[in-house]
């Protein structure tokens, strides 16, 4: 007889099933939501490992990010990390990915599971709002009470347990910048018996009844219950101010017509509601907080009465950036210094243990001297990124924000546009992106038209060229230098309010409303992510040097050896060796100048020449307007192969003896300057035409850009140049 087979009895857990109740493949999805700057970021980070980026401002996040992370079991869970909101109500694009995720609306995510909402402990009271909106979604909610550390610093303790009784959800307390609490919370996460709270704020009558019918029309085929239609129904209602039809679909008219009556036969509901939400939350703050010392003036605040002062504040604005651009300077030169050594070493090398011929030249004059050019401003990039961390990590970048703010608003640009602008400073292509934040859809497009002006990274290493070039050896001190290149930072600054006030004016005319922008407390800066962010940012910019630069440098090289002239220069029998160098340099230079590179170059002469270019430099202008870094990358090639590969200079060398036909120096101050202002100006950048296609969704407002760019660079080389010359400059 066959053995009983042992039945489960429907109590007993289900063995091939982990403590959360699902099986080894499924996996459930938690969305991280809360207020801007609340930490959400950081928390994702540590729950997942990943390494997305963080900083003390609100608005950093502006996509959704999703993650895996672990159980104590093993078990994976997925979490997606959203962009901060101060409440459900949708102003601006950041703002709707939220409520939409929430509310399992979007298509590419489906509706989660459970809830993880994030609360800056330091600032309850806000955060709060958020919190109970979200609560009363009616999805499984776990509160993460975080930055514990900043409100013990400040004297506030928070009751967790009684927070969880009258919210109905767990709370867990958390400092996720130093991982305290994240294992908590993780085992919170994995609970098989997370439940959604009962919490709501009572609705009258006649708003329970439009719910009621309007949440069945809403219902769309992946909600997994009624629940989240109905909470659908109550935000479209309450949010009636900002009402997108398209954003109800078929309800949309049902919708309108409750708030007619609603607004008929309860005047006032919808501000009675948000006094009611503010209520219940003051009765929650006296019944859980506890604040010692609560009269003490904030250390922030103290901060902030010098480093906000109409006249201390700008002064120590100036003060940090001529530090910044300084030490950029002075601090990078003995690693420059060492790597441009490797290079020329590892060229020296190659060239003497190749063959000569072809292959040779594209190794030595192609790649190392193309690739190596750039690379030797990784410490220059590296330095510039760790103090723009350290001042985001701070909280000083959204005080620099708020002292040009005044500025800002004059050139009718929204404050909102500040941190798209600012993050500009590293790559337009994350600038532009930022510009989610801003809720009016021309203000949008204005800054996103004018960020590209802000000096990115890429046009460190053409600066530093020819910064250096502008000094005959030895001569210049670095204080010289690093006011020359806060010069064309204050360019690209200026110019950027300055076309976002022509085009407010006269393209894109519209109201701008002002700034409401929180203003972060001020954080020790956290090293690790401050290291990290460096890491990244050196992967970057060698992956950069690895993959674009170093194929271009070789399509250059080509460009520049091909097609081959069969011209061979005389020589007198017995050629001492001065007249071989002297043949061999000539016959280099006639070959590029009839290859495809010298001849485009030297077709662009009628458009460049007024600027004080040459052919050679045209070439690396042209070239450059695929990244701007390729301009040092090709002007390398371009010398390197022009010595008919007789040895490898460094750039600056090369840049330095340059002469025209009459002789004179090539690159002149004038010259340099030039060519400084039109990369000022030019948008040389593919990735950021592409964001802008991606964003604008139009290829016109793509190429309208790009063509106002170069017409604006164009001009201002020109002026540099011609003006320069009439004062007698050379
Ligand atoms: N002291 C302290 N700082 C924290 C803590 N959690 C985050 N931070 C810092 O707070 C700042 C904001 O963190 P983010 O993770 O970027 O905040 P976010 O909520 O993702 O912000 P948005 O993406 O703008 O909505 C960063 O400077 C973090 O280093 C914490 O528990 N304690
Ligand atoms: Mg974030």
């Amino acid at each position: 007889m066959a053995a009983p087979t042992p039945t489960l009895s429907p109590q007993d857990p289900d063995p091939t099933k982990g403590p959360d109740g699902l099986g080894a493949t499924e996996s459930r999805l938690f969305a991280l939501v809360g207020n801007p700057n609340s930490g959400k970021t950081t928390l994702f980070n540590a729950l997942t490992g990943l390494r997305q980026k963080v900083g003390n401002y609100p608005g950093v996040t502006v996509e959704r990010k999703e993650g895996i992370c672990y159980s104590q079991h093993g078990h994976p869970m997925r979490i997606v990390d959203l962009p901060g909101s101060y409440s459900l109500s949708v102003r601006s694009p950041d703002e709707q990915i939220m409520r939409d995720v929430l509310l399992g609306r979007r298509q590419d995510v489906p509706p989660p599971d459970g809830v993880v909402c994030v609360i800056d402990a330091s600032n309850l009271e806000r955060n709060l709002y958020l919190a109970t909106q979200v609560i009363e979604i009616g999805l499984p909610t776990i509160l993460v009470l975080n930055m514990s550390d900043v409100a013990e610093r400040r004297g506030i303790r928070v009751d967790v347990d009684k927070l969880s009784d009258r919210l109905g959800v767990p709370v867990i307390r958390c400092a996720a910048a130093s991982g305290k609490g994240v294992t908590e919370l993780k085992l919170a996460m994995s609970r098989a018996d997370l439940k959604p709270s009962s919490y709501r704020l009572p609705m009258p009558e006649l708003m329970q009844e439009a719910v009621k019918d309007i949440a069945p029309v809403l219902k769309r085929g992946a909600r997994p219950h009624q629940g989240l239609a109905r909470a659908e129904a109550r935000l479209l209602l309450a949010d009636i101010d900002h009402f997108d039809p398209s954003d109800a679909g078929p309800a949309a008219t049902r919708i309108q017509l409750w708030v007619q009556r609603l607004d008929r036969e309860l005047p006032g509901w919808r501000s009675e509601r948000i006094t009611q939400r503010y209520a219940r939350i003051g009765d929650l703050m006296r019944e859980t907080v506890h604040r010692f010392n609560p009269n003490r003036p904030s250390k922030t605040d103290m901060l902030d009465r010098v480093l906000l002062h109409p006249v201390a504040g700008i002064l120590v604005l100036s003060v940090v950036l001529t530090v910044l651009f300084y030490s950029v300077f002075q601090l990078a030169v003995p690693f420059m210094d060492a790597i441009d050594g490797t290079v020329t070493a590892v060229g020296d090398w190659a060239a003497s243990v190749m063959p000569a011929g072809p292959l040779r030249g594209l190794v030595v004059d192609g790649i190392i001297a193309g690739v190596g050019g750039v690379v030797i401003f990784l410490p220059q990039i590296l330095l510039l990124f760790f103090f723009i961390a350290l001042l985001e990590s701070t909280g000083y970048m959204a005080r620099a924000a708020f002292i040009l703010d005044k500025l800002m608003n004059k050139v009718g640009l929204h404050g909102r546009s500040f941190i798209p602008l600012l993050s500009s400073y590293a790559c337009a292509v994350p600038g532009i992106m930022a510009t989610r934040t801003i809720e009016s859809p021309k203000d949008r497009l204005v800054t996103i038209l004018v960020a590209p002006f802000m000096t990115c990274s890429a046009r460190l290493p053409v600066y530093l060229v020819l910064i250096a070039a502008l000094f005959p050896e030895g001569a210049g001190t670095a204080l010289q230098r690093a006011l020359i290149m806060f010069g064309l930072y204050a360019l690209g600054t200026v110019s950027a309010l300055l076309f976002a006030l022509i085009f407010k004016k006269f393209l894109l005319k519209g109201h701008t409303p002002s700034l409401v922008m929180e203003l972060p407390s001020y954080k020790w800066p956290q090293w690790g992510q401050i290291a990290r962010e460096m890491f990244d940012r050196a992967v970057i910019f060698l992956r950069r040097a690895g993959t674009v630069i170093f194929a271009l440098s070789i399509v250059l090289w080509f460009g520049m050896n091909y097609p081959k002239t069969d011209y061979e220069a005389e020589l007198p029998p017995n050629p001492t060796e001065e007249q071989v160098a002297d043949a061999n340099a000539h016959e280099a230079q006639l070959h590029l100048a009839n290859s495809f590179a010298g001849r485009m170059g030297h077709a662009l002469t009628p458009i460049f020449e007024p600027l004080g270019y040459d052919w050679k430099i045209n070439i690396g202008i042209i070239a450059s307007f695929a990244a701007r870094e390729v301009f040092v990358s090709t002007m390398a090639i371009v010398y390197n192969v022009e010595d008919g590969g007789e040895d490898t200079d460094s750039l600056l060398d090369n840049l330095r003896s340059q002469t025209r036909a009459d002789g004179s120096p090539v690159f002149t101050p004038l010259t340099c300057l030039s060519i400084m202002v039109f990369f000022v100006y030019a948008l040389q950048c593919l990735s950021t035409v592409a964001v802008v296609k991606r964003e604008t969704q139009s290829w016109k407002w793509a190429g309208f850009q790009v063509a106002y760019m170069f017409v604006v660079a164009w001009t201002g080389g020109f002026l540099v140049y011609q003006v320069g010359h009439l004062f007698g400059f050379q």
